[in-house]
């Protein structure tokens, strides 16, 4: 993940070695749609590939009235967005909406809830480009050491560990459209079925983003794409006028992820 990941350095996996997530070609629009799910093909496509997209889950006004209250004073931006989002009253509304909770619950059961939120600020003034990577450190209530977490930081307060692959398959990611996604402001482009392979290495990773066919996630205003955070993804600079905000909600399963592993909320 872009805010949590730049500056969460000595992580197993290398950004700077990543592959660069230019893409080889956009996906054609008839491939895309295949993953735009209506009920009930979203979770199968979850479970298959990995994402799937969800449309109309939030109203326009619900949109609207959030856009205002991200925007309005006290809430501090920084250069490609807001990290630790939940902690805005509007934004931890819409995360334990019913709506996102029945999405989060079909797939992690009863006991989801959020445990971060992030949002993603993409335009003209504000440029940027993720390359090919899976989203493997998670905020926790403490440090501790236990087999198969770490390294560890501290961000804006936060404990972070990369954590296996049995924590973060009990993970999993709605984003929330606050812009339509489009082919050319620099959507979040992700490489199908890669979710089951485990936490890679950044040469894993620049191989399969050599071999596999992405897709980019195109996605309206109002809709969710919904993703596991092991799936391998990117996004590209925008060559658009039209900016592309996306607020991105990580749910947990349950409080405690593995053994005594508490997440923390942020
Ligand atoms: O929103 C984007 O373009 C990038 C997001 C990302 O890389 C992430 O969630 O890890």
């Amino acid at each position: 993940m872009l805010l949590g990941r730049r500056e969460c350095d000595g992580t197993r996996n290398s950004s700077k070695n990543a592959a660069i997530g230019t893409g080889s070609s956009e996906t054609p629009h008839h491939t895309q749609t295949i993953y735009s799910s209506t009920k009930p093909m979203w979770k199968e496509n979850i479970e298959r590939h990995g994402f799937a997209i969800l449309q109309d889950i939030l109203t326009s006004e619900e949109i609207i009235g959030l856009c205002e209250q991200l925007d309005g004073p006290g809430v501090r931006h920084n250069r490609a967005g807001i990290r630790h989002a939940l902690g805005i009253e509007p934004v931890a509304a819409i995360a334990r909406s019913q709506r996102l909770m029945d999405i989060a619950k079909g797939i992690l059961g009863s006991q989801a809830l959020p445990i971060r939120a992030t949002l993603f600020d993409k335009s003209p003034l504000s440029n940027w480009l993720v390359v090919w990577h899976q989203d493997t450190a998670l905020p926790l209530r403490e440090r501790r050491e236990q087999s198969g977490w770490g390294p560890w930081s501290i961000k804006d307060g936060v404990n972070y560990a990369h954590a296996p692959a049995r924590a973060l398959e009990k993970v999993l990611a709605l984003r929330v459209h606050l812009d339509d996604s489009t082919a050319s402001n620099g959507p979040l482009r992700v490489l199908p079925d890669t979710h089951r392979l485990g936490v890679l290495t950044d040469d894993q990773i620049h191989a399969l983003a050599e071999q596999t066919p992405p897709v980019s996630c195109i996605v309206p205003r109002c809709g969710v794409l919904a993703m596991r955070p092991l799936v391998i993804h990117a996004s590209s600079k925008s060559t658009s006028k039209i900016p592309r905000r996306v607020l991105h909600i990580e749910y947990a399963s349950s409080r405690f992820i593995d053994d005594d592993m508490e997440v923390a909320i942020a």
